[in-house]
């Protein structure tokens, strides 16, 4: 059972009721003591002691399940705090690493590991990419790629008699077919429609190999009839991550989930510590609920890298073009909470006609690329950069205050100032940007790009070369 943290801090917020009941229970308690107490006293009756004693183990018995009741309750609340911290961390950033470091920090502290390891298929790449972090310190992480077979590789049907994936499955399916298994403990959280239940698999063996680890001694627990939990491939995969994790990382006792997005397995999350022994349930259900949000937040950062490179990128930039610019807007659109905010930059070119018509086309190519550079450069990382139109450029970015807006804004506006085009015989070139953020959930992106562009419209109004907020 996760141990409440501060649990004097959590006992009084129980329910009204409970303390309510406690009350008259110690009061009648309290009564029935003095009555017991005034007969043995003045009547001297020797049955009395023994019924003295019995009321004294039944008020002992009482207080210690008063107590073990209310560090439940707060273990539940520790347990529901970690996930709303995970979502808060999910919704606040789409970079598939800003969402594991969320994750990770929470698995960490929640199932009371030393370790966390996240093994997952780069989108973009046939690689599979394994990290170790220590969940005691969120620090000294390393990181290695294992072989992607191992992830892509049917797994067998019946992996044989030396290696055993032990485990206890667990499943979080919703009602259904999502039926408990062995020491299955509730029906997890977070399951989305649609998506396969993500299970979990326990096991323990030393740093040997998957091919060779006969000393898993974990406890098997029987499948269900019709669900033979040993031809899940997703299980059976991630169990095989797992045991090269073992062997790679020298890890004893571990649990694993799969991470799959659209029904594909992408990889696996696992935890690990050195002590033996049975994990408790709330760290399976907090292994289970992690690789459920982490899968789907995957999924959404997934679909983000694959319309990245499907973008078409053509023209002298190599930035991502107004279709990829609108897809991400569409993305974010989904899965925006009402906290978050948007902004949007529009950015224009200063006279940018009198640069073709001076110095031909091409090097008004060779401009148009060095913006882009400048404009890469001076937006964050988690900011989404485009081109919108011929010279035309937008910036979309995550969760900005309208202050910090224009701030990103002029530091565009710095950036292409301090071009040196000298080469192309130009001297310094200008752009012009409007800033537009909106914290209304139900604007509509599309009216934060117009309000942006009337912004950069009054720029231009204004004498170009400056910033102007919507
Ligand atoms: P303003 O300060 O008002 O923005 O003036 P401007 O000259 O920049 O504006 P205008 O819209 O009149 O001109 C934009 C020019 O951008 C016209 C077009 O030839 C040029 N352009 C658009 N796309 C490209 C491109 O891919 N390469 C090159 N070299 N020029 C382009
Ligand atoms: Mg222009
Ligand atoms: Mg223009």
């Amino acid at each position: 059972m996760t141990q409440p943290t501060e649990p004097s801090s959590t006992r009084g917020t129980e329910d009204p009721r409970i303390r309510r009941s406690w009350l008259v229970f110690a009061g009648a308690f309290f009564v029935l003591g003095l009555i017991i107490l005034f007969r043995l006293v003045f009547e001297r009756r020797p049955s009395d002691a023994a019924i003295a004693g019995l009321v004294l183990i039944v008020g002992f018995a009482a207080v210690r399940h008063r107590v073990a009741v209310q560090d439940l309750e707060a273990g539940r609340r520790v347990e529901a705090e970690s996930f709303a911290r995970i979502l808060q961390g999910l919704s606040r950033s789409i970079s598939p690493d800003a969402i594991l470091d969320a994750i990770v920090e929470e698995v960490g502290s929640g199932t009371g590991a030393d370790h966390v390891v996240i093994v997952r298929r780069r989108p973009d790449a046939r690689l599979l990419e394994a990290t170790l972090i220590n969940a005691r310190t969120g620090g000294s992480t390393s990181s290695t790629l294992f072989p992607i077979g191992d992830l892509e590789d049917p797994p067998e049907a019946d992996p044989g008699g030396g290696r055993a994936p032990v485990a206890v499955p667990i499943e979080v399916g919703r009602g259904g077919d999502g039926v408990g298994v062995g020491v299955a403990v509730g029906a997890g959280s977070g399951a989305r429609s649609g998506s396969e239940p993500i299970r979990l698999v326990g096991s323990r063996g030393g740093s040997s190999t998957p091919a060779t680890d006969s000393r898993t001694t974990d406890r098997r627990v029987p499948a269900l009839p019709g669900r033979p939990r040993d031809t899940d491939p997703a299980l059976l995969v991630a169990e095989r991550i797992a045991g090269r994790a073992r062997a790679v990382f020298g890890l004893r006792n571990t649990l694993v989930a799969p991470l799959m997005t659209d029904r594909r397995q992408i990889g696996a999350i696992l935890v690990s510590r050195r002590t033996a022994g049975d994990w408790p349930p709330a760290a399976r259900r907090i292994l289970v609920g992690a690789a459920v949000e982490a899968s789907a937040a995957l999924g959404r950062a997934y679909s983000h890298r694959q319309a990245e490179v499907h973008a078409s990128t053509e023209g002298p930039t190599g930035l991502p073009n107004r279709r990829y610019f609108d897809e991400v807007c569409a993305l974010l659109a989904q899965r925006r909470r009402a906290a978050d905010a948007i902004g949007v930059l529009m950015i224009d070119i200063d006279k940018f006609k009198a640069v073709n018509d001076r110095h031909g086309h091409q090097v008004g190519d060779e401009v148009l690329r060095a913006v882009a550079g400048a404009i890469v450069g001076a937006v964050r990382e988690d900011d989404v950069p485009a081109r919108y139109g011929g010279e035309e450029f937008a910036v979309l970015l995550r969760n900005p205050t309208p202050a910090m807006a224009v701030e990103v804004g002029e530091r565009v506006r710095a950036a292409v100032g301090r071009l040196d085009l000298s080469e192309w015989g130009l001297a310094a070139i200008s752009v012009s940007v409007g800033a537009a953020v909106t914290d209304d959930p139900d604007e509509l992106i599309a009216d934060t790009i117009e309000a942006a562009d009337r912004a950069l419209y009054r720029a231009k109004r204004r004498g170009r070369d400056r910033v102007v907020a919507a």
